[in-house]
């Protein structure tokens, strides 16, 4: 193979072609690197977040980041990610490929120093870039790290240069493999199996490998938030591909989220601006809906708590409809504003922003914290928006007609919980009187089971601990929270039960908004009391049937939407009951899935006795606490809020109705509905 030799060996190094390797830096900088490198093997965690399946799957993030950086400079229109029938991954963009000269502050090649350096992005691929993923941006030199292999080939220069490593390690320098006319970089990495894994229900190590299902969430997103960037995202091992292109970027992705909803208006609303080296570009469209689903980005980056722009964002919101409410006579002079939540009422929304040097803030650093661009926004928001309504006069006044909506109904919720609490002090009473309670009064310590149905809630109660653990039985059919105004939930003596027995309240104040609280729990709120949960583990107990499913997706919903918080800080549960008793002399074995029903048959032989349990009544009251609520002995699933905007769009396709969408959905989504519904 004589075409192929070192790039090392050039003669004459130009400007962008590879010199020589070999001074004193060169040496000294390699061992910092290695340590660098090492020091990420030790502590994956501290790089990635985790070893196991979200860490796994960041590994893709890292280096499509890098094509998306290349996209967003203006330079790459197509992406391709692959998953090979060996799990390695394949990423290859068709940008400018990574420079091949020497960087003079590593001595190496502009490829090796991105691969091997650090940070390199940060440091010494600083203002290359106009905007980055700051947050994220851990780079490509970590993925290698993490990687039993990793092989680098650049299009450049007419020529095609190749890299391998082996854990993080250069196997010899960036050589030129041969010629091309193609630019781009492509990346192919076999993840590190060392690093890698998860354990199963048995305490085992289980290796892991990236899934369709969690890159396609991602990576559509990533197009929607890249107007005209195509990403095609193909797997080997299940013979499938798919092309992710939107041309009207953050406005498919509105009416990607609505597409089961009703607008009050269409299209979207759609603007871009720069403003002071700051790009805002926002997407809104109010719809039939009482909730508000608005999702803000930084760079690509979801900023899922918000943030400078959101606050710019919701500020200009406010006063644009209170001024075109004004001004067209909609509000009289007697009325007051209506509130920022007012007119947030069945809107959704995409916040997207561009920023030289974001900085990110709070616990999860998932908050932009960049006071310049509140300004930024709120200017940009108010001025587009305005304009916007003085040339679309009908919809600007549905818009104005369902925040008088709203207002209304606010106002209507305000005089029924002074009621409520009229009558509650009366009563002194607060608890549903069908809540068998537990004797312990430290939340920590305590679990409260939603149980379906009066039967089942008889075996639960009599099988508890009623130390620690409450039974709330719940009769017939939750109401649908998604499809009745805030007010409204409280007329529903299931969800009040809920409310009241677990504690559900709202703070007194509303920072953010300023406006006074109703007191009651409103969607998308996040002012939930905490403090006054009445217990920490709150456990879904429903049957293994359809009816069992649609009764927790009621729960959750009714969850989702008033009391997200508690999902997000980890208080909602759902138990696993078996599905099967084996029996066979004295040995009883329970099965959760069919999978371990096969197992179990198998070892057994052909005596063995199966009862399938149609519902968690028919079991004996001891049978259910050793199988379900023994916490010695059961399996609770933690119910997360891992992508809220996927979420969203499910409970929406589940409740909704929408039947077309809702099936198709259904079909295509069929892992994210099972994870809801274990
Ligand atoms: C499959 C992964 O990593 N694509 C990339 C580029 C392009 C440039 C670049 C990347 C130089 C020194 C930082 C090209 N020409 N895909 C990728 N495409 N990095 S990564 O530059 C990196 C800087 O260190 C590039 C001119 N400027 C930049």
């Amino acid at each position: 193979m004589s075409n192929i030799k070192p790039v090392s060996t050039t003669t004459h190094p130009k400007a962008d072609d590879v010199a020589e390797p070999g001074s004193d830096a060169y040496t000294a900088s390699t061992i910092d690197v290695l340590e660098g490198l090492e020091a990420v093997r030790v502590r994956p965690g501290m790089y990635i977040g985790s070893t196991g399946p979200r860490g796994l799957h960041h590994l893709v993030y890292e280096i499509l980041d890098n094509s998306v950086d290349e996209a967003l400079a203006g330079y790459c229109k197509n992406i391709q990610v692959t998953i090979n029938q060996d799990n390695s991954i394949t990423v290859e963009d068709n940008g400018r490929g990574i420079p091949v000269d020497i960087v003079e502050k590593t001595g190496k090649s502009a490829v090796e120093t991105v691969f091997t350096v650090l940070h390199a992005g940060g440091k010494f691929g600083g203002g290359i870039y106009k905007v980055s993923g700051g947050l994220h941006g851990v780079g490509a030199s970590v993925v290698n790290a993490l990687s039993e292999c990793l092989e680098v080939e650049v299009y450049r220069n007419n020529k095609i240069y190749k890299q391998t490593y082996k854990r993080g390690k250069p196997e010899g320098v960036l050589t030129i493999i041969g010629s091309s006319e193609k630019q781009g970089t492509k990346v192919t990495f076999w993840p590190d199996d060392e690093i890698f894994h998860d354990i199963n229900e048995e305490g085992e190590r289980i290796t892991i490998t990236v899934e369709w299902d969690v890159l396609t969430t991602r990576l559509r997103e990533m197009s929607f938030l890249n107007k005209g960037l195509t990403i095609v995202l193909t797997d080997k091992r299940l013979d499938k591909s798919e092309t992710y292109y939107y041309e009207g970027g953050i406005a498919s992705y509105v009416e990607y989220l609505n597409d089961t909803r009703v607008p009050l208006h269409k299209p979207p609303i759609y603007f871009e601006q720069e403003r002071d080296d700051i790009v805002v570009e926002c997407a809104l469209q109010w719809t039939d809906m009482y909730a508000e689903s608005i999702y803000t980005f930084v760079n690509n980056i979801n900023t899922h708590d918000g943030g400078t722009h959101l606050t710019g964002f919701r500020n200009a919101l406010t006063r644009v409809i209170n001024d075109y409410a004004r001004k067209n006579n909609l509000l009289k002079e007697n009325e007051a504003n209506f509130t920022g939540e007012d007119v947030r009422e069945g809107l959704t929304a995409i916040v997207s922003a561009k920023v030289h040097e974001p900085q990110f803030e709070g616990q999860t650093k998932e908050r932009l914290g960049n006071r310049e661009v509140q300004g930024v926004t709120q200017s940009v928001v108010s001025e587009k928006l305005s304009d916007w309504m003085e040339l679309n006069p009908k919809a600007a006044k549905e818009i104005a007609a369902k925040a008088i909506q709203a207002r209304q109904a606010r106002e209507a919720a305000h005089k029924a919980k002074v009621l409520v609490r009229r009558q509650s002090a009366l009563e002194n009473s607060q608890l549903p009187g069908k809540l068998a309670d537990c004797s312990d009064r430290d939340p920590q310590h305590c679990e409260i089971y939603l149980v379906e149905g009066d039967s089942a809630g008889g075996s639960a109660k009599q099988g508890r601990n009623r130390v620690f653990q409450a039974i709330l039985p719940l009769r017939g059919k939750i109401l649908n929270v998604e499809r009745v105004q805030p007010s409204r939930i409280y007329d529903n003596a299931e969800v009040q039960a809920m409310i009241q027995g677990l504690g559900l309240s709202v703070k007194d104040d509303d920072e953010e908004t300023g406006s006074k609280s109703t007191g009651l729990l409103r969607p998308n709120a996040e002012n939930l009391d905490l403090s006054k949960l009445r217990y920490h583990k709150v456990i879904i107990m429903t049957d293994a049937d359809v009816d069992g499913s649609h009764i927790r997706t009621l729960l959750l919903t009714f969850f989702f939407r008033y009391a997200r918080p508690l999902i997000e800080h980890g208080h909602i549960y759902i138990a696993q009951p078996p599905l099967y008793k084996v029996e066979k002399g004295k040995r009883i074995e329970y099965c959760y899935n069919e999978h371990k029903l096969e197992a179990v048959l198998a070892e057994l032989g052909e005596k063995a006795t199966v009862q399938r349990f149609k519902g968690l009544g028919e079991m004996m009251p001891a049978q259910l606490w050793e199988t379900t609520m023994n916490p010695e002995t059961r399996t609770l699933k933690q119910v997360t809020v891992d992508d809220a905007s996927e979420a969203d769009h499910i409970f929406d396709l589940l409740m909704g109705e929408a039947v077309g969408p809702r099936r198709e959905f259904i079909e295509r989504n069929a892992h994210l509905v099972s994870n809801l519904d274990v």
